[in-house]
């Protein structure tokens, strides 16, 4: 049974346009559509996988290697102060994409502060 391609896997496919900073054979990172900070980015799996635990160890490993590499040249790029790094895991948590994808949001001393309970959308 196939199903549709989620828009991320469009996006990693090149068939969607999207601001792309980082790209590997195996993981994307795009700005998110709508911001909830300068900066704000998504890291993908380039094959589609809806939560995290369908993910193989290997890309589960670079996934993250790439969210933790990706960190420190964004919060420099945009001068951000912190960083709140998240995933909503299933759509009860709020997840909109049935696609895996890692949040790295920008923060910033005088944004409010605390955490930041739900994303975008
Ligand atoms: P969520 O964790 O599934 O709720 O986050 C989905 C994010 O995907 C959200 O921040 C949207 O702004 C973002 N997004 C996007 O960047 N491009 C799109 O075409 C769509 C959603 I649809």
């Amino acid at each position: 049974m196939s199903e549709d391609p989620t828009i991320f896997e469009q996006i990693a496919a090149g068939d969607i346009p999207a601001r792309i900073v980082h790209e590997t054979e195996t993981i994307v990172a795009f700005l998110d559509a709508n911001p909830l900070a300068p900066g704000h980015t998504l890291v993908i799996p380039r094959d589609a996988y809806t939560k995290l635990g369908d993910l193989p160890d290997d890309v589960a490993t670079e996934l993250w290697a790439t969210v933790q590499s990706l960190t420190p040249t964004i919060e420099t790029a945009v001068d951000a102060d912190a960083t709140t790094i998240g995933v909503n895991n299933g759509s009860a948590a709020g997840q909109e994409v049935p696609h895996v994808h890692i949040h790295i949001i920008p923060r910033f001393d005088d944004d409010g502060g605390g955490p930041i309970h739900a994303t975008a959308g």
